[in-house]
């Protein structure tokens, strides 16, 4: 069962004044940042919401850190904006294989360790009505973490 928004990934040019926005504009909070050299980002976590299922709502924010990677290769064709939308899931697994199962391309074989050691994996785009959507299982303790200093 797919259980939550867990988070929008948006794409920036600039992570740290893109966080600022988001401070100041909204008042929403860094709770955890990180380099993911796998998907090539470094990227920031602002929690917005707990969830009913015990998880939460975050805004991701992805600046890319190479020329080859998917975010940058999206910010060149279309600029700043929304790149994804993730849904939250107990069973990363047996969700992508049940959608898989659907004919919908998921794109890795296994999940990969996503942000703050969740699982994750991505449908692709063109079979989910221009969407790019990615599923992930969190790590037991996210929602512990405070905001980070700034
Ligand atoms: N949303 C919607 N459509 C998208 C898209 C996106 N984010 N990214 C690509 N597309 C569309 C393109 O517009 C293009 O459509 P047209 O053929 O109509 O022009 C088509 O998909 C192919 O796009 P492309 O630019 O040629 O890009 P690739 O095929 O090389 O890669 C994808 C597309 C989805 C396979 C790649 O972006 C990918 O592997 N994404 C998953 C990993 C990722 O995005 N990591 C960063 C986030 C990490 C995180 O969330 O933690
Ligand atoms: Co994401």
């Amino acid at each position: 069962m797919l259980t939550r928004i867990d988070h929008i990934g948006i794409a920036c040019l600039d992570l740290d004044t893109t966080v600022e926005f988001y401070r100041t504009t909204y008042g929403f909070e860094v709770y955890h940042s990180e380099i993911n050299e796998e998907q090539g980002v470094r990227e920031a976590m602002l929690r917005i919401n707990g969830t009913d299922d015990g998880g939460a709502t975050w805004i991701q924010l992805l600046e890319p850190i190479r020329d080859d990677s998917p975010v940058a290769k999206w910010l060149a064709k279309n600029g700043e904006g929304v790149h994804h939308i993730a849904f939250g899931t107990a069973d990363v697994d047996g969700e992508a294989e049940s959608i898989r199962g659907k004919g919908v391309r998921v794109l890795y074989d296994q999940p990969r360790r996503g942000s703050m050691d969740s699982r994750i994996t991505f449908l692709h785009p063109k079979d989910c009505h221009g969407v790019l959507t990615e599923l992930v299982t969190s790590a037991p303790n996210e929602t512990a973490a405070e905001p980070e200093a700034h």
